[in-house]
């Protein structure tokens, strides 16, 4: 059976490990020398997993057009909101992507990752994760904290995104179907 094409977006500020973060899970390794983002880019990873099998197409981002990427983020089914846990601006910018994303009346509705990235540095935490699992589960997000140098949760992270796009595909698809037997329920 061929796989099921998903598309992520992964958005968050300047150097909160964005592209690291790809670089690790589609290629299990961060890059030797990390260059700031220009424009977007995708990269392509195949999940065949007992859990679930899709193809998901991931788009990388640049922290710095947040303007620009405001007017195209439309459309994307999953999206991974990343900060830095040592970096409270890049914690209130994801805080910001969630209440916009979330805002859409886009059906089924987008599936979000909070995550909070650079786990592997236990010094100069300035957001705790009891605080990002607070606002993730008030705002139904999946939430988890990672790092493209240890590979903590990186693939956890990713599946998770796209199981529930799968699962909100699927509840989508019989509420249609709920909808069009209650519109022909007197015909
Ligand atoms: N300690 C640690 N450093 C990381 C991790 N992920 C990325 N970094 C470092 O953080 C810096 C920025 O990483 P990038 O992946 O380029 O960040 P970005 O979010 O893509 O940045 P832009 O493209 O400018 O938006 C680099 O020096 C990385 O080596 C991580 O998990 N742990
Ligand atoms: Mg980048």
């Amino acid at each position: 059976m061929v796989a099921p094409g998903y598309e992520v977006i992964i958005l968050g500020n300047s150097s909160v490990g964005k592209s690291s973060l790809l670089s690790c899970y589609v290629n299990g390794k961060i890059p030797e020398e990390s260059q700031p983002t220009v424009g977007v880019e995708f990269l392509v990873k195949t999940i065949a997993e007992p859990e679930i099998n899709a193809k998901l197409k991931i788009w990388d981002t640049a922290g710095q057009k947040r303007d620009i990427l405001r007017k195209n983020y439309t459309n994307f089914p999953g999206a991974l909101l990343v900060y830095d846990i040592h970096n409270r601006d890049s914690y209130d910018a994801v805080q910001e992507w969630t209440l916009e994303l979330t805002a859409r009346k886009v059906i089924p509705r987008i599936v979000i990752a909070l995550v909070g990235h650079q786990a592997d540095v236990l010094e100069d935490r300035v957001v705790a994760t009891e605080e990002a699992e607070r606002f993730a589960k008030r705002n139904g997000l999946i939430f988890w904290e990672t790092s493209s140098v240890t590979n903590l949760n990186v693939n956890r992270c990713f599946m998770d995104v796209a199981i529930g796009i799968r699962n909100a595909r699927i509840c989508s698809c019989f509420e249609a179907l709920l909808h069009k037997k209650q519109s022909n329920w007197y015909l």
